[in-house]
């Protein structure tokens, strides 16, 4: 009897295709193949791999949903009738909370690199997005340029669950557009702990700690997100993250608003902080605007530059006055975090300035410790106020 041979590649390509179709449920599988497969050839015409490799980056990090829908767990009847292709060493993951980070196991993979062809104005688009992005920061060209070649693009609609509190950890999501309520679920209860609105990133917690998601995230509005599997995450920014503990562990020891922190609470600082550099004149933070980070001056020196409005100040009322400079170790920016009001003043860089960057969900979920502290400093910036313009600008609420 002879063989009938499988060309090389067609399990990949099929697959590729089978798990597209249990991701978008398409009315017309017909519809959807020529669309997928003219995808996929004009993405093999830029790039000659990408036939292999739009198979790999499905394998790393779709499979697993297919996987928990085959187990059981989706209610859709028709699901189970599907037979996907699983292969074996993606159908054994049932947790990853069950491991453990293991950076010199890791440094040996040699998996292949995920790849997501995408056109010029989707890359575009993805740079734009992920030009703030901190934990991206301290990644060298090379790396950044691995990890958006990973991403893919994931639109959500209004109500969709992003994540949810328990699962476990898929991706790390950068926010295009659209607005997101964070809901944490404690005693039974759920609570709204916070927002993102139109930027910011998610889900790193889970993925860097292979722990249960901590909280759930919901699409407040239509929204699109980039994606970024777990493997490549965790072969990339995990493993920076041991670089940027040697780069920033010492100097954060050294930082006084952090010193009431234990050594692991100050550990997870550098995990999610990301180093900005500005020019001297630069502008940090503007007057007015609305706030979404907390920065620590790692080097050089930071002007605060106040516009008063007050009466007595009238004819000086568009000029900005210095109230205050922010040197090595200080910190600036805590005041519209704390007030959820506007940014009180503005603050530029004096000569070459490099600042310590987090964002406002980090700065809330680890510097609660120190929170007594910033909030003795803001009553100290009432009084000068006061000194400074003969009234004050209600900078804080005396019951926060
Ligand atoms: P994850 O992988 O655990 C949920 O999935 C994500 O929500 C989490 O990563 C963070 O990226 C994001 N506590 C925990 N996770 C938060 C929080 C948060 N905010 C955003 N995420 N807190 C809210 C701080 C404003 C503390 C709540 C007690
Ligand atoms: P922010 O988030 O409002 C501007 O952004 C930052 O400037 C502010 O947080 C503080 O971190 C910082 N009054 C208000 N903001 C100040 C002041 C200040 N000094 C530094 N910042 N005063 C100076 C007190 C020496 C009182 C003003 C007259």
């Amino acid at each position: 009897m002879s063989h009938i041979q499988i060309p090389p590649g067609l399990t990949e390509l099929l697959q590729g295709y089978t798990v597209e179709v249990l991701r978008h449920q398409p009315p017309d599988l017909v519809e959807f193949a020529v669309e997928y497969f003219t995808r996929l050839r004009e993405a093999r015409a830029e790039d000659p791999d990408a036939y292999i490799a739009i198979p790999e980056r499905l394998r790393a990090h779709e499979l697993d949903s297919v996987v928990v829908e085959e187990n059981g767990d989706s209610d859709d009847a028709e699901d189970e009738e599907l037979e996907v292709p699983v292969p074996s060493r993606f159908a054994r993951r049932v947790s990853v909370c069950a491991e453990t980070y293991n950076p010199d196991e890791e440094e040996e993979d040699n998996d292949p690199k995920v790849v997501y062809p995408k056109s010029d104005e989707q890359r575009c688009r993805l740079q734009e997005a992920c030009k703030d992005i901190l934990l991206f920061k301290n990644l060298d060209p090379e790396q950044l340029s691995q990890v958006l070649d990973a991403m893919f693009e994931r639109i959500v609609k209004i109500d969709e669950h992003v994540i949810d509190q328990g699962d476990d950890g898929d991706n790390f999501y950068v926010i295009e557009r659209g607005t997101y309520d964070i809901l944490v679920t404690k005693d039974n209860q759920t609570r709204s702990v916070g927002q993102y609105d139109n930027h910011g990133s998610f889900g790193e917690l889970a993925l860097m700690y292979n722990t249960p998601r901590a909280a759930t995230i919901v699409a407040t509005s239509e929204g699109s997100l980039w994606g970024l599997d777990r493997v490549t995450f965790r072969r990339i920014i995990v493993k920076n993250n041991a670089k940027k503990r040697k780069m920033f562990e010492a100097f954060i020891e050294s930082v006084p608003l952090l010193k009431s922190l234990e050594v692991s609470e100050r550990l997870k600082i550098v995990d999610v902080i990301g180093e900005k550099i500005y020019r001297d004149g630069e502008r940090i933070i503007a007057q007015g605007e609305k706030a979404d980070s907390f920065y620590i001056v790692e080097s050089g020196e930071v002007s605060i530059l106040i516009r008063s409005k007050t009466k007595t100040n009238r004819s000086d009322a568009n000029q900005e006055v210095e109230i205050a400079r922010c040197h090595k170790g200080q910190y600036f920016g805590e005041l519209a975090l704390v007030t959820n009001k506007p940014r009180a003043a503005s603050a530029y860089a004096v000569g070459d300035v490099k600042c310590l960057v987090m964002d406002v969900q980090a700065f809330e979920r680890l510097l609660g410790p120190c929170m007594d502290i910033m909030k003795r400093n803001i009553s100290h910036y009432e009084e000068q106020l006061v000194k400074m313009f003969g009234s004050s600008l209600d900078l804080i609420d005396p019951g926060q």
